[in-house]
């Protein structure tokens, strides 16, 4: 029952959000510096068109996380039919702020978590995507899945989720992961 009721809001939320973005009203977010220039801008997140008879993208289901410097190229999130970007900080202090997407799909409570950075130009996972079952009612999305760990470089805490063979249940963990770049 906590399950199926999760996905009925987690289904609202998406229809909202595709009916938010088809009618042109794209949250702008707040204002930071994606590209380290020393200039804030802000984003919006484009989700793809759903054709309502088929219940698929018309074109390609990626959404595109769109800034408003022309300068930086557009996120690009394949397998996204919507989200709503995390804005992480500058997690390496390297004068870019990093962002974080679940991008929602269909009907799964699994999904992956993206963490996002620009480097030369193009956008790169700054960790390894981890996954998510963002069912659960104990995932504070409040708090960010991605921590940086006081006095140590290159190196984060994350919240991640694991289906536990032994005890057949969906369990919660954390560990500490290394920047890809
Ligand atoms: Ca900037
Ligand atoms: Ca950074």
């Amino acid at each position: 029952m906590k399950i199926e009721y999760s996905m009925k809001v987690h289904n609202y939320l998406i229809l909202l959000g595709l009916a938010l973005s088809s009618l042109g009203c794209l949250a702008q977010s707040e204002p930071y510096d994606f590209n380290g220039d020393g200039k804030k801008e802000t984003f919006a997140l484009v989700a793809p068109q759903i054709n309502e008879e088929t219940s698929d993208c018309n074109g390609s289901c990626e959404c595109h996380i769109r800034f408003s410097d022309n300068k930086i190229p557009d996120l690009v999130v394949e397998n996204c039919i919507g989200g709503e970007p995390d804005i992480l900080g500058d997690l390496d202090g390297n004068g870019t702020v990093e962002i974080g997407l679940h991008p929602w799909w269909w009907t799964s409570c699994w999904g992956g978590y993206y963490v996002f950075t620009l480097k030369n130009g193009k956008w790169v996972n700054f960790v390894d995507p981890f996954s998510i079952y963002h069912c659960d009612e104990n995932l504070d999305r409040e708090k960010p899945l991605i921590r940086k760990i006081p006095d140590k470089k290159g190196v984060y805490t994350i919240i991640y989720y694991e289906f536990d063979m032994e005890s057949e249940e969906i369990q919660q963990k954390t560990k500490v992961v290394k920047q890809n770049i």
